[in-house]
């Protein structure tokens, strides 16, 4: 029978009204999940006969939380993360608003159609932060929280924007990840607010019911740093049960249950919670009653009825909330919950079978042919659904707000260079006088560092613009008058955000901060330092910010074996390669002062194009003689195409010598001994692996590389020296057909001074010469 539900004169539904209309919308989406996870894998025909997947289980663990947060409790200014195996149905709630195709569900993970995991950067709609990868999706929320704090209390948000609560729906696995706990306590250092995580307690991971009282542990972690810590255990049916005489011991049987017990029960069915309650239970005339007024599809409902399944009990506990402390909900589920492979211990990456689905589709009402049909089955009143959901708060919000680009003046105030220099104390230096000017670009500048903001070059910008932290507190050490070369103090003004060391913390921060333009309609300009090495540490999370698009300047100093003594374990070597390979993320690595100061003006224009992308600057503290010479605008460009030639070589030349960054003086030292022998011989210096590499791949024979080389002897030796790995540089021989002789480093560990490490890496000047010798002695061979 149809229900009408009463639309009041006000156009506000009365609370059962909107109750059913809600428990229709739950039933729609966890059916739309489980069909459009069917339909990619049993309907849509496949070329490479691999399994498409999808997670009809763990979409139906959260169906009524998605169904309480979207259609009744996310406001416009919220934003979401949705755990990664809750894609599906998470699309089908966007398809329910009108955010989501019919033509991109029915191409569910294939090219084009909704994505496997919910992606900012590729699904068309609705997505406020990718998941994936578990726990940074969660951790990312409580950066964003942070991020919007920061625009607020700075005055850059547009002033008619709501404070939103940045809310992420959490698998219960994800907690076993150790960035969710790093970023806990960075949050609680913070006193972040207006961040909820809704756990889908659903006791299981991939492989297995997971046996430990993981809830306790939940609840302490999360109180420990200052979160209020809800649990949504029992559903209203469970509630009213253990409110009769009698319900406690049913109550303490379901507390006692083991978590494997309690899902395999769930699976097998009624029948088998009857066996198991009558056998312990079965004496206690309460629970005689309950059994007998049951019959087993009743009972089974009766004893899966968690809270995290309950829209009722959810909804009061999102409501009842009324401060913007954090908030973490345990929400007690089923994975699986309403399908048949429910409690399954392998529920995860279990597919209904096509019988399965059928059965479902009919349980729900929907006849053939209109699977995809919104409304189909659905015993409410139409129109009044159809009003409802377009009357949901949150899918009237602005998705993506555009902020103008800050301007980037045509040069950097950079104050003196000295005669020798490093490309990391350059660095400090431009940010110091940054911070002294008065530009518009200063002020949208926010740095952060995983406790390296002193010995990455940050020192005199942090003096000047101070921390960032909601409580205002000053520098003790400067008022007792003990004398340090940073000012530390902290405001809600400041202007750089000091992290704990947890790398994954700081890409995850660069990634809310370098969002805030989309995400709270304020441009901000993302710097972060840290030890180049460290990017290891943290590069899950990198290709997460770099994934959903986020702009920020990174700096990474110091880099490869060049830290010299402080080194060995501090040691880069492939991060040059992570550069050139990490989508989102142009790397460039300069060699000389004036280069820096053009790169960091670049970039802070790039991270704004809309065609642009993070930037990675690869930077050293070893100090190096700086070449006399003035910059000009072909001087730029080539630096920003990604080389030059620091000695030009004669037409027909048959060697050159090509280097990034900090061996330069070994690089120039090699090619003066090189030039005695052959005087024609050049020196490149390549400022930018990535770029060069890039436009070669693009335009081929037309491309910078192609026309650097040109003037070489087409049979010309190429050696190729940098403080990183060999093959960074070592394609340059593919762009001309040169033989080539790609120096680097390729061991790890050992602390020394440069020129004994530069010697047992084979990158000093000795060696660049012995590698010009063997290329020098190739070539005569190869002409023979
Ligand atoms: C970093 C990372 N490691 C491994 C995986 C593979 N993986 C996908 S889901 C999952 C278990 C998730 O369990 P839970 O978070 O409890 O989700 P649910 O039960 O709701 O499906 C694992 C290990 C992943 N996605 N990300
Ligand atoms: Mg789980």
């Amino acid at each position: 029978m149809v229900r009408q539900a009463v639309v009041e004169t006000a156009g506000e539904l009365g609370a059962a009204d909107k109750l059913d209309l809600l428990r229709a919308i739950e039933k729609k989406i966890l059916w739309l999940s489980a069909w459009t996870i069917h339909h990619a894998n049993h309907l849509r025909p496949s070329r490479d006969k691999l399994k498409v997947g999808g997670h009809q289980a763990s979409c139906a663990s959260v169906a009524s939380i998605v169904t309480a947060l979207f259609f009744d409790v996310l406001r416009p200014g919220d934003r979401i993360a949705v755990k990664p195996h809750a894609s599906p149905i998470y699309h089908a709630a966007m398809y329910l608003l009108g955010l989501q195709t019919r033509e991109r569900l029915e191409r569910f993970r294939a090219m084009g159609g909704a994505q496997a995991y919910p992606s900012r950067t590729k699904d068309a709609t609705g997505v406020d932060f990718s998941t994936g990868s578990v726990g940074l999706g969660v951790a990312m929320t409580l950066f964003a929280s942070l991020a919007q704090d920061h625009v607020r209390l700075r005055g850059l948000a547009p002033a008619d924007l709501p404070e939103g609560r940045m809310v992420a729906i959490v698998g219960d696995a994800e907690l076993d990840e150790g960035n969710v706990f790093e970023a806990l306590l960075e949050g609680w250092k913070y006193d972040v607010r207006n961040l909820w995580w809704v756990i889908d307690y659903n006791r299981q991971s991939l492989d297995r019911v997971v046996p430990e009282k993981l809830f306790a542990k939940i609840e302490q972690f999360f109180a420990t740093v200052g979160w209020n810590v809800v649990t949504v255990k029992y559903g209203k049916k469970l509630q009213a049960a253990f409110a009769r005489p009698g319900g406690e011991a049913l109550k303490d049987w379901i507390d006692a249950c083991p978590n494997d017990l309690y899902a395999a029960l769930t699976f097998k069915g009624g029948a088998a919670w009857r066996a198991h309650l009558e056998s312990d239970l079965g004496r206690n005339p309460a629970i005689r009653r309950i059994l007998d007024e049951h019959d087993d599809a009743g009972l089974a409902a009766l004893m899966t009825n968690l809270g995290g399944h309950d829209l009722e009990a959810l909804l009061e506990a999102f409501h009842a909330v009324a401060d913007d402390r954090p908030h973490c909900f345990i929400a007690y589920t089923v994975k699986g919950y309403g399908l048949p492979m429910a409690g399954h211990k392998d529920a995860h990456a279990a597919l209904m079978t096509p019988e399965q689905i059928e059965a479902l589709r009919a349980a729900h009402g929907i006849p053939p042919g209109a699977e995809w049909e919104p409304f189909a089955g659905l015993e409410v009143d139409q129109g009044a659904l159809r009003r409802f959901l377009e009357a949901v708060p949150w899918a009237r919000r602005t998705e993506r707000f555009t902020a103008p680009p800050v301007p980037v003046p045509a040069v950097l105030p950079t104050g003196r260079r000295t005669v020798q220099t490093s490309t990391q104390e350059t660095f400090g230096r431009i940010m110091g006088e940054l911070a002294r000017s008065d530009l518009p670009l200063a002020d949208r500048i926010v740095t952060t560092s995983p406790d390296v903001t002193v010995s990455t070059g940050l020192s005199a910008w942090v003096s000047r613009r101070h921390v960032f932290n909601r409580k205002e507190h000053e520098d003790v050490f400067r008022a007792e008058q003990v004398t340090s070369p940073t000012l530390w103090r902290e405001s809600r003004t400041g202007q750089h955000v000091e992290l704990g060391i947890a790398e994954n913390n700081l890409f995850l921060n660069l990634a809310a901060l370098g969002l805030a333009h989309e995400l709270f309609g304020a441009r901000l300009l993302p710097v972060g330092t840290l030890y180049d090495p460290f990017i290891a540490r943290g590069l899950d999370a990198l290709t997460y910010a770099c994934y959903q698009g986020a702009r920020f300047v990174l700096v990474a100093t110091p880099s490869g074996v060049s830290l010299a003594p402080e080194g060995g374990a501090h040691q880069s070597i492939g991060t040059p390669l992570v550069g050139m390979a990490q989508p989102g993320l142009t790397y460039l690595e300069p060699a000389f002062a004036d280069e820096v100061e053009v790169m960091l003006r670049w970039a802070f224009a790039h991270i704004q194009e809309p065609q642009g992308s993070a930037v990675y600057l690869r930077l050293s503290t070893r100090p190096i003689a700086q070449p006399d010479r003035r910059m000009d605008a072909a001087l730029e460009r080539a630096i920003l195409d990604g080389g030059y030639w620091l000695v030009e070589p004669a037409r027909g030349a048959e060697l050159a010598i090509a280097f990034t960054g900090a061996v330069a003086p070994e690089a120039r030292a090699a090619l003066e001994a090189v030039r005695e022998e052959v005087p024609g011989a050049g020196l490149l210096c390549v400022t930018s692996p990535d770029r060069l590499f890039a436009d070669w791949r693009a335009r081929g024979a037309g491309s910078w590389a192609s026309r650097l080389l040109a003037p070489l002897a087409p049979d010309a030796g190429l050696v190729t020296v940098l403080d990183g790995h060999p093959a960074t540089l070592g394609w340059l021989g593919s762009v001309r057909g040169q033989r080539i002789e790609a120096l680097g480093v390729d061991r790890f560990g050992q602390s020394a001074d440069i020129p004994d490490l530069y010697a047992a890496m084979r990158i000093d000047t000795e060696a660049i010469v012995d590698a010009c010798a063997r290329a020098l002695v190739e070539r005569a061979r190869g002409r023979a």
